[in-house]
């Protein structure tokens, strides 16, 4: 363990592999301690045809008392599906009060894929998203948030040079490293880097399939990587891998997302 305790922030979607059934499991794999903010209890993620959703703002403002009572700080901040704005000025709420000297922020903006927003998202709270971004040091979007962050319509075929304008542009609007998941090259998908001075890719071999959860998958084991002192490619590389590793265990796409559960088990075994 390296002493360093994590704050992530997400729903808690009872049923179907994400958010934070996901983030716990594989930052604990990876040693990194993880206290929980969770953002509303819902049934079953969004992409099942019907969903309950238990909206915990009001509950939050008690949790931040009695953290303040007790003193407590986080070293580091992940935040995954946050699902309304008010959530969001309560996380900038977090890093004011609760985060210990330097602890580095990490967001995924977690609200859309294949071109289009998760359920109930609109506008307005992607627009609230690149207002929350700029408290990042690390932001992951897949190139469908990319686009809605930047105002700009979503490609399905593009080039690098072409990637690389859009992480630059995103840099400008938020201050925080980029990094961009999903990017296809050549037949290779990865993640591209653009840190303000340099662009940097990590490819890999392309899994032909898809599945619910995979962003959240990637963003808690990169986010764990990087906090044990990995270099950001290092830590695209391990996420990656293990994003790759998970889609090829699962048998077929289903809303039930990938069988992390089998790869992790598999590397300690
Ligand atoms: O994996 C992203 C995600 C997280 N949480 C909820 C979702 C989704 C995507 O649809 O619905 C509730």
């Amino acid at each position: 363990m390296n002493g360093k305790k994590i704050l992530t922030v997400q729903d808690l979607s009872c049923v179907g592999q994400c958010s934070l059934t996901v983030a716990l499991p594989v930052l604990s794999h990876y040693g990194v301690e993880a206290a929980i903010l969770p953002t509303a209890v819902l049934s079953n993620h969004t992409m099942f045809k019907s969903w309950s959703y238990l909206d915990l703002t009001d509950e939050i403002p008690n949790i931040y008392a009695k953290w303040r009572e007790n003193g407590i700080k986080f070293s580091a901040f992940l935040l995954g599906y946050l699902g309304k704005q008010s959530i969001m000025n309560l996380c900038e709420r977090a890093f004011d009060e609760f985060a210990e000297e330097g602890a580095p922020i990490i967001i995924d903006p977690a609200f859309g894929d294949n071109g289009k927003l998760y359920g109930g998202f609109d506008g307005a709270y992607v627009a609230a998203m690149l207002n929350l971004l700029k408290r990042a040091d690390i932001i992951l979007p897949n190139l469908t948030e990319a686009t809605f962050l930047l105002g700009e319509e979503y490609r399905t075929a593009y080039d690098r040079a072409y990637v690389e304008g859009i992480a630059k542009k995103l840099y400008a609007a938020t201050g925080a490293t980029v990094v961009i998941t999903g990017v296809e090259q050549d037949g290779l998908i990865g993640e591209l880097i653009y840190d303000g001075k340099k662009n940097e890719y990590v490819l890999k071999e392309k899994v032909p399939k898809f599945s619910h959860g995979t962003g959240d998958i990637f963003a808690a084991a990169f986010t764990a990587q990087y906090i044990n002192g990995k270099s950001l490619a290092d830590s695209c590389s391990v996420a990656g891998k293990l994003v790759a590793d998970c889609l090829k265990a699962t048998a077929d796409w289903h809303n039930y997302g990938v069988q992390f559960e089998d790869v992790l088990y598999s590397q300690i075994k």
